[in-house]
C-alpha cells in the first residue's frame, strides 16, 4: 500500500489523459494537450492561492466584473494564467471566461484549433477572504464551425456535447476533478513532487445520501414548491433518508462534498426574478456534467438540463443536481405548486 492509498500504480494525470484520449473517437492530442495545460495553470493558481492571506495578493481591486460582482486579484491572475497558457497553441479557436464579456479570440499571431475552452477562472471568489475552499471550473466542446477564428456558436452548446468537463479545487488539498465522458477521476496534487497523483477513481455518487445543500436564507424569496421542498429537506424528508445540511457557498466545493458523498445541491430562481444566479455554461454545465457522469440527474426544476441550448454567454439558470431520487423529488413539488 503505498501512502495514496492504493495497492499497486501510481497513476500521474498525464498517463491518465493519455489513456482517455485514446478511447476518444477522431482525437488527434489536442485534447490531451489542452488539458495538460489546465492542469499545469490549476498548479500554478495553487501555489497563489496558498499565499492568498498575504496582504499584497489578497483583496478586491476596486473593480466589477461583467456579472457586477467585485473582482478580487486571484481571479485575474487564475483568468490570465488559464488565457496565456491556451492562446498560442494551436489547439482552440476561441475561449470564454466568466471574467469576460464577449467570447475571446485567439489573437492574430496564432493558429485556431479544434476546441473552444470555457472557464470560470476562480469560483466562490468571495470566499478567498475567509480561507475557505475556491476553484477553477472548465469545459471544452469542440467547435461546431469549420475553420477560422471561433464564434458563439462553438461555445455556446448544450451540456450533452461537452468532449470534457472538470474542476480544480483549491482547499486543504488541491486536487483535480475530470470527466471525458467515461466517468469521473479525481487526482490529488502531491506538492513535494508538483504532481496529481489519482487518488480517487471513478467517482459514483454513493446510494445512500448523506448532505443537502442550499441557501435557505434565502426561503422567503422562493416559489412555492421550492419552499415545500426545502420543508420537505428540513424535516427529515419523511424518513426516507438520513441527510444533514451543508452549504459552503462556494459552487465547486459543494459540489465536490456531492460527488464524494451524496445529496443534492440546490440554486433556485428567486421567485420575483426572471434569472437564478449560477452559470449555465461556466458553472452548470460542467459541475452537473461531472454530476451526471457520476451517476446523477441535473435538472432546472422543470426537467434535465442535459439538452438545453444556451442562448448566452452568461445565461443564468436554477439548478439541481444530486442523486436522482432527490432531484426528481424537487421536480415533483415544483410541477404541484409552481405550475
Ligand atoms: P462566483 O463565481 O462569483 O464565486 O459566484 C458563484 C458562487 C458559487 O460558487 C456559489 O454556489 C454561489 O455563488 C453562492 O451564492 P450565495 O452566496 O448566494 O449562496
Ligand atoms: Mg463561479
Amino acid at each position: 500500500m503505498n501512502t495514496l492509498g492504493f495497492d499497486d500504480k501510481i497513476v500521474t494525470i498525464e498517463r491518465h489523459i493519455q489513456e482517455q484520449q485514446k478511447q476518444i473517437p477522431h482525437a488527434t492530442g489536442q485534447l490531451t494537450g489542452l488539458l495538460q495545460d489546465i492542469a499545469l495553470a490549476g498548479k500554478m493558481i495553487a501555489s497563489r492561492t496558498t499565499r492568498a492571506g498575504l496582504a499584497e495578493i489578497i483583496g478586491a481591486t476596486g473593480e466589477t466584473n461583467v456579472q457586477g460582482e467585485a473582482v478580487q486579484l486571484l481571479d485575474i491572475y487564475a483568468h490570465q494564467t488559464l488565457f496565456r497558457l491556451n492562446d498560442h497553441t494551436g489547439r482552440l479557436c476561441a475561449m470564454g471566461s466568466e471574467e469576460e464579456e464577449e467570447l475571446i479570440q485567439i489573437p492574430d499571431q496564432y493558429d485556431n484549433g479544434d476546441y473552444v475552452l470555457l472557464f470560470d477562472p476562480l469560483d466562490g471568489s468571495s470566499n478567498i477572504g475567509y480561507n475557505v475552499s475556491v476553484g477553477t471550473i472548465f469545459t471544452i466542446f469542440r467547435r461546431v464551425t469549420p475553420s477560422g477564428p471561433g464564434q458563439l456558436e462553438d461555445a455556446l452548446q448544450p451540456m450533452r456535447r461537452i468532449v470534457a468537463a472538470g474542476y480544480i479545487v483549491y482547499g486543504s488539498s488541491t486536487m483535480m476533478v475530470y470527466s471525458c465522458g467515461n466517468g469521473v477521476d479525481g487526482f490529488t496534487l502531491d506538492p513535494s513532487v508538483g504532481e496529481f497523483l489519482l487518488s480517487h477513481p471513478n467517482i459514483k455518487l454513493p446510494a445512500e445520501p448523506k448532505y443537502w445543500s442550499g441557501n435557505v436564507s434565502y426561503y422567503p424569496t422562493w416559489t412555492k414548491g421550492v419552499k415545500a421542498y426545502s420543508d420537505w429537506l428540513v424535516n427529515g424528508c419523511e424518513g426516507q433518508y438520513n441527510m444533514s445540511m451543508r452549504y459552503i457557498g462556494s459552487m465547486i466545493a459543494d459540489v465536490h462534498r456531492l460527488l464524494l458523498s451524496g445529496g443534492i445541491f440546490f440554486y433556485p430562481q428567486e421567485a420575483a426574478k426572471t434569472q437564478a444566479k449560477l452559470r449555465l455554461l461556466y458553472e452548470i454545465l460542467p459541475m452537473g456534467f461531472l454530476v451526471r457522469q457520476a451517476g446523477g440527474y441535473v435538472s432546472n426544476g422543470d426537467g434535465p438540463i442535459w439538452d438545453i441550448q444556451p442562448d448566452d454567454l452568461h445565461q443564468r439558470m436554477a439548478v439541481y443536481m444530486g442523486n436522482r431520487d432527490l432531484v426528481e423529488k424537487a421536480e415533483a413539488f415544483i410541477a404541484e405548486h409552481d405550475k
